[in-house]
């Protein structure tokens, strides 16, 4: 049989309700892209292995056995490094314009051209003003806000060389040196994104280290446009505190009319979530019990963060609600929107809703969407949705599979009740189980699905062999999304999967405070952007222990990572310190040396390096042996500065 053909046995996710979609779709012949990724291969091992240039149009250059330079003479090494700047820039790109829109709103609020938004939490606005340095006192909130937001903008577009004023007030004293000494501190995002592209343009930089410090400049910039987006959203739209919700298919319902938010930013679906309320009796009258709204992506998990609004699907399946014929609408904003979900909303009454002038799909509605006329364009939406739920008129089959989904863990949640164990260091709550054995480590895991592997397998499998060792889990992203569906964000999931120091470890918070629900095995961050939150978190463990974070027990994973966006986010995690492991080896093996400084040299230089991994249980094994590593050498450093009266070593 030939290997196209055995491939197209395999089942391709191990979701339940994504496997009944496509079963039950096998002869019905709509076209998702579980299909197209097979009519994809074999794919070019060029591309994949990051040895083809289509820098300048004399290319495109393949790097082959017979030709080891390009037609300018570039090597296998300056091809790879150029390519991952370019990745890394497309990332940051991508999360910055995310976290530029939310300032300008947040401005616009303050200037009044935004009149349905508010600063919800204006707590926050006061403890990030302070944190970047502005005076808080005596001020009103909206003096704050116009001062907040122009100095975020200035960490967009300063030109005049200073440092990045977020990621100095949000890094550790070790790593703001190690960024100096290494020269990848950024000074702004526009200003990194430009020289980066500059630097990769034909007959620049070819020298692989200096790009390689490129990404990591690049992979810091899209860090600083993340953490604003992560500070002001909360600003904005309140920061998350424990909602109870669900995941999976099933949260699908037949009687109502059902609207998909699809995308990443909070500023469009925020508004939908008000609307969907407001216009319950029109969809009474179209015959619906009520509209309701779940999320797919990121934009998904803001709202399920703040609003408890479910989750139907993660971004792999992001096609198969529509296909259950019970989907009114999707409406999209930016970011991980396939294209192909036009030519499966038309095989049903499904409408797909553009919002961003720079996201349209041929075919599909657009509502150009502005912070000026907010709620009443996503009332649009609605009325779109309503109306198309009353031409609903194929059978409708919706998967019976959901689970139970306890989220909302800003680390101001997560700290509100480690601070009911010890309330003046709550972070203390979690380095002081792992000194003492009861935790091994800390986990985040991030990022995508890629059906280069089989859709959520490596999420739940890791998952769960570092929740038997005793790893204190974190997630965002769609790794989050594929935890809620398999109901591993539950209370139950700890009974089930937990071993007995994790275990104790929660029971002690649950006994410690007075909660409504029991905490979940892994604590849901957010969307991406909210990696942020997790890297608040090593540097307070870091700070802490009194250590830099490369000595930190926290690992972070990318199980099925995807986007540039990922590509970006690995590289901030590696150059703050992180082990950092990726389940898909991204395009860099067509150059041993740029894949060597990936997973060796970065150790050296920064104490976080990558690990590519594709197999589940290997990959766990390998964090697992990252933890010890990190615990070992902190306990022999320890016992050596005892004995010998001195400091504790600082190296790694
Ligand atoms: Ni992150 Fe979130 Fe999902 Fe990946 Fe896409 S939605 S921003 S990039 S696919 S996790
Ligand atoms: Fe080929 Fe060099 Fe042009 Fe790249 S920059 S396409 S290697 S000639």
């Amino acid at each position: 049989m030939s290997e196209a053909k055995k491939k197209k046995d395999v089942k391709r996710t191990v979701d339940p309700a994504c496997l009944e979609v496509l079963t039950k779709n096998e002869a019905g012949g709509i076209e998702t892209a579980f299909d197209r990724y097979l009519q994809q291969q074999p794919q070019c091992k060029f591309g994949d292995t990051g040895i083809c240039c289509r820098v300048c149009i004399q290319g495109p250059c393949r790097i082959t056995n017979k030709a080891s330079k390009g037609v300018c003479g570039s090597t296998a090494y300056t091809i790879v490094a150029r390519n991952l700047v370019r990745a890394a820039a497309g990332g940051a790109s991508a999360h910055s314009d995310h976290g530029r829109h939310i300032v300008l709103a947040l401005k616009h609020l303050a200037e009044g051209k935004a009149p349905d938004y508010k600063v919800s939490d204006p707590e926050k606005l006061r403890r990030v003003a302070a944190k970047v340095g502005i005076e808080v006192e005596g001020k009103d909130d909206i003096t704050l806000v116009k001062e907040l937001t122009d100095a975020a903008l200035e960490d967009f577009s300063r030109m005049t060389g200073e440092d990045s004023k977020w990621l100095t007030v949000n890094s550790t004293e070790g790593r703001r040196k190690k960024f100096k000494d290494c020269n990848i501190f950024p000074s702004s995002i526009n200003g990194t994104i430009v020289e980066s592209i500059s630097q990769t343009h034909m007959g620049m930089d070819a020298d692989p280290v200096s790009l390689i410090f490129s990404a990591l400049r690049n992979g810091l910039a899209d860090y600083v446009g993340m953490h604003i987006a992560t500070d002001l959203s909360d600003i904005l739209f309140g920061t998350p505190k424990p909602v109870v919700s669900e995941a999976n298919l099933g949260v699908i319902d037949a009687e109502c009319v059902n609207v998909a938010v699809h995308g990443h930013n909070p500023l469009l679906s925020e508004m939908i979530v008000r609307a969907a309320r407001e216009m319950k009796d029109e969809a009474v009258k179209a015959g619906a019990r009520e509209v309701k709204l779940m999320g797919i992506c990121c934009t998904g998990n803001e709202v399920l963060m703040r609003q408890g609004v479910p989750i139907v699907s993660n971004f792999i399946s992001q096609e198969l609600p529509m296909m259950t014929g019970a989907m009114d609408a999707m409406v999209v904003d930016v970011q991980c929107i396939m294209p192909g979900i036009q030519a499966v909303s038309e095989c049903f009454h499904t409408k797909i809703i553009t919002t961003s002038p720079i996201v349209k799909i041929p075919g599909a509605s657009h509502i150009d969407f502005t912070e000026e006329t907010a709620l009443e364009k996503a009332k649009e939406v609605i009325q779109l949705a309503i109306d198309s739920f009353k031409q609903r008129s194929g059978d409708i089959d919706i998967p019976q599979i959901k689970n139970k989904v306890v989220a909302g863990f800003s680390l101001e949640t997560l700290y509100e009740i480690l601070g009911k164990v010890n309330p003046d260091k709550p972070v203390k709550v979690i380095t002081d189980a792992i000194a003492a054995g009861e935790l091994k480590g800390v986990c985040l895991f991030a990022g995508c699905n890629n059906l280069k592997g089989v859709h959520d397998e490596n999420h739940l499998t890791i998952a769960r062999e570092l929740a038997k060792n005793d790893v204190l889990m974190v997630a965002t992203g769609c790794a989050a999304g594929g935890y809620g569906k398999a109901g591993l964000l539950n209370g139950d999931a700890v009974e089930k999967y937990a071993g007995e120091g994790l275990k104790a470890f929660i029971k002690k918070l649950e006994d410690a405070n007075d909660l409504a629900e029991k905490l979940p095995l892994i604590f849901h961050m957010g969307s991406c952007v909210d990696n942020t939150r997790a890297a608040d978190l090593y540097i307070d463990m870091a700070n802490e222990m009194g250590v830099d974070i490369p000595k930190v027990p926290f690992v972070a994973s990318a199980p099925e990572a995807m986007s540039e966006k990922a590509i970006s986010i690995g590289s901030w995690n590696v150059a703050m310190g992180l082990p950092v492991h990726v389940g898909v080896v991204p395009p860099v093996q067509g150059s041993t040396l740029v894949d060597g400084v990936a997973r060796l040299i970065a150790h050296d230089v920064y104490g976080g390096f990558f690990i590519w991994e594709t197999d589940g249980q290997k990959a766990a094994e390998k964090l697992l042996e990252c933890l010890d590593y990190r615990n070992w050498k902190n306990k022999v450093h320890k016992d050596t500065a005892e004995k010998f009266g001195t400091t504790v070593a600082a190296g790694w």
